[in-house]
């Protein structure tokens, strides 16, 4: 399987399609990008699709904008429940306000103001 039929850069892994933004941005513009591109912020469901060492910051599309210290990712996925792979001592809401969450060190998450510039990841499905 394939994602260079896309015309920007994807890359495929494990039946979905990935975009590494080359541009930093705000979250909800990153998160606005990404739905352009027919694709959602990255939801990261397990460890293997965890990215272990991006050279970058990226978004990722998890947030806790509506109510305080209580993560949602944007697709509805259980957080809960589900995967997570904060660095030690995150989310912290240091600061002011760190209501979204992003990939640090060692892919390892953090939260962030909002509005700082980062890079994003986009995902869909391989197109039909
Ligand atoms: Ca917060
Ligand atoms: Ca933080």
């Amino acid at each position: 399987m394939s994602c260079a039929f896309l015309k920007v850069n994807w890359r495929y892994f494990n039946g979905k399609c990935y975009y590494f933004s080359l541009q930093e941005m705000e979250w909800d513009k990153a998160k606005e990008q990404c739905k352009e591109l027919h694709s959602q912020l990255v939801v990261i469901n397990n460890l293997a699709e965890q990215v272990k060492s991006p050279e970058e910051r990226y978004w990722l599309g998890l947030t806790d904008l509506n109510t305080e210290g209580k993560w949602e990712w944007i697709d509805g996925t259980d957080y809960m429940n589900g995967f997570t792979f904060w660095k030690k001592g995150e989310p912290n809401d240091s600061g002011t306000h760190e209501d979204c969450a992003h990939l640090w060190t060692l892919g390892e998450w953090n939260d962030v103001y909002c509005t700082y510039k980062c890079h994003y990841i986009c995902e869909k499905p391989v197109p039909a």
